[in-house]
């Protein structure tokens, strides 16, 4: 019997709900054992968190961040944790030639590299939007354009390796929210260009995974200041959703949701995106592109 149109909605979301839940690979914690990784945003909050759990994981890791001696602790309590090499690389993402720069440096420390996970943003109050489009920039350029920058640096280095970039991104950057516009926008920003080049990435067969981690409110320090006495949201625990985020990028997945409720997750699924993505696909004919410029 043929179902009802008003029923095809809630049983397409089902579906993809349970495909989404079943037949997922483990992750083993070895599976970051000896693995080049760069942190972005690494001196504090989930960063810290993160560069933490890779360091118990046995990898080799570079971290940055503008604020030099802090980032030299995380470093080093890294390595006694159990870090197969551990280095800091202060600096600021406002200026692009650092962002690029950052990038060679690490490799050379490194020796090559395994995943880029790019995680700090500019320091943002929740504040109505009024004409501030100078804010808004430098939002856009530490948010967003300074993630492009080095993901473009890093496409040499994890094309040999098949390599990852996890991108972390948070429930504004996927529904509008108030106080946050230019937060919201960089973050928005992040799922179209990254969202895209994954698609790229299909169409030509370059083996490097894009994981979109959207997080609801987390408890670091920063977002417990910002939100104090003007919002109220439950907020989930900064060392989980640390490893939830290397779990994401190492199982390779395209998108990960961390918070509170965790039903917000298929609520996210957004299957019509998904269906229409599959049939654009199929438009495009890839002989007559002009072949992408390279870097200088
Ligand atoms: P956080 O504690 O404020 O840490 C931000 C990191 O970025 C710090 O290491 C900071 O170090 C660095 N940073 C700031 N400005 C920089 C600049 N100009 N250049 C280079 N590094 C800079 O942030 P968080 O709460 O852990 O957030 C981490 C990620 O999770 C962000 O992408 C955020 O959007 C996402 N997220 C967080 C929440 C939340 O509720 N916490 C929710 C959703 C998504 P320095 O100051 O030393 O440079
Ligand atoms: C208030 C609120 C409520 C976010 C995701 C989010 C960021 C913003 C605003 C955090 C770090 C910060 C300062 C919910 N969510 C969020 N925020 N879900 O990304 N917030 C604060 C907190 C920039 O720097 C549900």
């Amino acid at each position: 019997m043929a179902l009802p149109r008003k029923q095809l909605l809630p049983v397409l979301v089902l579906v993809l709900a349970s495909y989404y839940y079943s037949a997922r690979d483990e992750f083993r914690p070895e599976m970051l054992r000896g693995k080049r990784v760069i942190v972005t945003g690494a001196s504090k909050g989930i960063g810290e968190e993160v560069a933490y759990h890779l360091a118990r994981m046995g990898a080799h890791m570079v971290l940055t961040a503008r604020s030099e001696g802090t980032l030299r602790k995380v470093a080093s309590r890294c390595l006694e944790l159990g870090a197969a090499s551990a280095h800091s690389v202060p600096g600021s993402m406002e200026d692009t030639a650092f962002a690029e720069n950052f990038v060679d440096t690490a490799a050379r420390l490194l020796g090559g590299l395994d995943m880029l996970i790019l995680n700090h943003i500019m320091a943002m109050s929740l504040e109505l939007f009024g004409a501030d489009v100078l804010g808004m920039r430098r939002a856009l350029e530490v948010n967003f354009l300074s993630y492009v920058v080095l993901s473009v640096a890093a496409q040499p280095l994890l094309r040999p390796s098949n390599g990852s970039v996890v991108v972390v991104s948070s429930l504004a950057g996927k529904v509008p929210t108030p106080l946050l516009a230019p937060y919201a926008a960089s973050k928005f920003a992040l799922d179209g260009f990254f969202s895209s080049i994954r698609l790229e990435n299909q169409m030509t067969g370059v083996n490097v995974s894009i994981t979109l981690c959207i997080l609801g409110l987390i408890d670091t320090d920063t977002a417990m200041e910002a939100v104090a006495g003007i919002m109220s949201a439950e907020a989930a625990p900064k060392q989980e959703c640390a490893l939830e985020i290397i779990k994401a990028g190492a199982l390779r997945r395209e998108e990960m949701f961390y918070g509170r409720p965790g039903w917000v997750q298929l609520l996210l699924l957004n299957p019509g995106r998904r269906v229409l993505e599959l049939f654009s696909l199929q438009r495009y004919n890839l002989d007559n592109l002009p072949r992408p410029e390279a870097r200088p």
